[in-house]
């Protein structure tokens, strides 16, 4: 049985407790390897090597540093079958994914920000001919990066490179379900020669090892992707500390498809905005609004098209869902479809189990229509393979609907018409808009959401100014 281990000081140990959790594979449902029961005695040897590491790392040029993510960056994709197949084993998502999607970006997380910090700049003000304004954007010091289980190893990297590329050492814990990918990726640093404490990976439960990170009065930065709760326990804890947060957290998106857009595309690309990944990505359009004029058409056709998904063993590379991540998580899933049906909800396909042959935890992707807008199947974040659809007449009937949820992270407009793009894009209370596509994303752009979906953005230029403070000198040219 593989024993993942935690990478504290540039050595690769066991938890102090000398115990161990199950890790599973959620394809099988069986333990396939085992994660460091980590404690905050842990996090503090992690605290201590990052605190020692910082004055060195920090002191490096930025192109040292960059030399650095750009070596991480092409052996992750040296490595990459290997870290999508233990992505896919980890996660239960189909392993064509990961090499697609999920360890490309990756390294791209590394590369991206290896170039940008050298383009990176700041600004220098001539005031009134008598005294120069410089600013300086220097780094903080050990920064906690905590992240989650849908997107393990891009959404791991897309924190840690920020801010270990801005002369930051990092404490960072994986989500305790998916740990194997962040494992390798210790592995990798430790092999181009990160100095040791740079990064420090401790493995475990998020109310022992997230939270001892959190609450730890040396790390004045945490960077944080997962559920709304814990992003609300989280800021309970950083706020009297006056930490530095960055909180990424659930969404609830409304794809709007008018009755004058390209309804091919509206119709295949919403397969995949509301099933990719399972359903598993906080971007998810897990609320479909059609117009009136075409409702019928779309639904009977989308149904028919969601019926054909493949569900199945993620290994193989005709399926198109794997298996959701836990056991709990196919609970709460199959408990929400249960939830629509008391709250009026019909069942147009898939709300059950898909029968395989493997012992794992597979969901059939499931639409749902005749939903009250307000009921707590359109109101709280199922992230799983169901969407709910409902047809709509005006704009300004959908923006209510579209709006009318706590959260605000991303939208789906669907129109030919673009002044009405343009119109409706603005009146979004979401922080990214898809029109007529769904998840191109560019790195330079600022990625995160409004309302309960979030605080800060990360990406680009966001992400190097969220990991590095601003300081503004004053001099006298004379
Ligand atoms: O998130 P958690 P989970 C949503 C989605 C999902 C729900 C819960 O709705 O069903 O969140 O998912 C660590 N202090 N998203 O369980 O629990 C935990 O160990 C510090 C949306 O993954 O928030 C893990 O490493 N850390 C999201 C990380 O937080 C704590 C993607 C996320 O775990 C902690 C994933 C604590 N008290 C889930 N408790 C998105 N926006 O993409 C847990 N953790």
């Amino acid at each position: 049985m593989q024993q993942i281990l935690n990478y504290i000081n540039g050595s690769f140990q066991a938890a102090n407790s000398g115990e161990y959790l199950d890790n599973y594979n959620p394809a099988t449902g069986e333990v396939y390897s085992l994660i460091p029961d980590s404690d905050a005695t842990d996090v503090e040897l992690a605290v201590k090597a990052a605190k020692a590491a910082f004055p060195s790392w920090s002191a490096l040029t930025r192109e040292e540093r960059s030399e650095h993510m750009l070596n991480v960056s092409k052996r992750i994709t040296e490595r990459l079958d290997e870290l999508a197949e233990a992505e896919s084993t980890d996660n239960g998502k189909p392993v064509w994914l990961a090499k697609r999607v999920d360890i490309p970006r990756a390294s791209d997380n590394f590369k991206f920000f290896a170039t940008a910090i050298l383009h990176d700049s700041s600004e220098l003000h001539d005031t009134d001919g008598k005294f120069l304004n410089y600013t300086l954007r220097q780094p903080i010091g050990v920064a906690g990066c905590i992240s989650p289980w849908n997107l393990p190893l891009y959404l791991f990297t897309w924190k840690i490179a920020p801010a270990l590329v801005s002369g930051n050492t990092v404490v960072a814990k994986p989500s305790e379900i998916t740990p194997m990918t962040a494992f390798l990726l210790s592995q990798i640093c430790d092999e181009v020669g990160f100095p040791k404490g740079v990064l420090n990976i401790v493995h475990g439960l998020g109310g022992k090892v997230g939270s001892a990170i959190t609450e730890h009065v040396d790390v004045p930065i945490i960077s944080f992707t997962g559920g709304t709760e814990t992003g609300k326990t989280i800021a309970r804890i950083a706020a009297p500390m006056f930490k530095k947060l960055s909180l990424e957290l659930g969404g609830k998106n409304p794809n709007i498809i008018f009755d004058d857009c390209d309804l091919e595309n509206a119709l295949k690309t919403s397969l995949n905005s509301s099933f990719a990944n399972q359903g598993q990505i906080c971007l998810c359009g897990s609320r479909i609004y059609v117009q009136k004029g075409i409702y019928n058409e779309f639904k009977t056709r989308f149904v028919e098209l969601v019926k054909e998904m493949k569900v199945g063993d993620p290994k193989s590379a005709d399926v198109k869902l794997g298996a959701v991540v836990s056991k709990a998580h196919f609970d709460k899933i199959l408990s929400y479809v249960e939830l629509a049906k008391q709250e009026g909800g019909t069942v147009l396909c898939g709300g059950k189990e898909a029968k395989t042959d493997l012992g794992g935890w597979f969901i059939e992707p499931t639409v749902i229509e005749g939903l009250d807008e307000q009921c707590r199947t359109n109101q709280e974040e199922i992230f799983g393979p169901v969407v709910t659809i409902q047809s709509f007449e005006t704009e300004e009937e959908v923006l209510a609907y579209a709006n009318g949820t706590k959260y605000g992270l991303a939208s789906t407009v669907w129109t030919s018409d673009l002044t009405k793009a343009h119109r409706v894009a603005a009146q979004l209370h979401t922080g990214i808009v898809w029109v007529n596509c769904w998840l191109i994303r560019d790195l330079r752009t600022p990625f995160g959401g409004v309302k309960q979906s979030g605080v800060g953005r990360e990406g680009g230029w966001e992400a190097l100014r969220f990991f590095t403070e601003p300081k503004n000198v004053c001099i006298p040219l004379h």
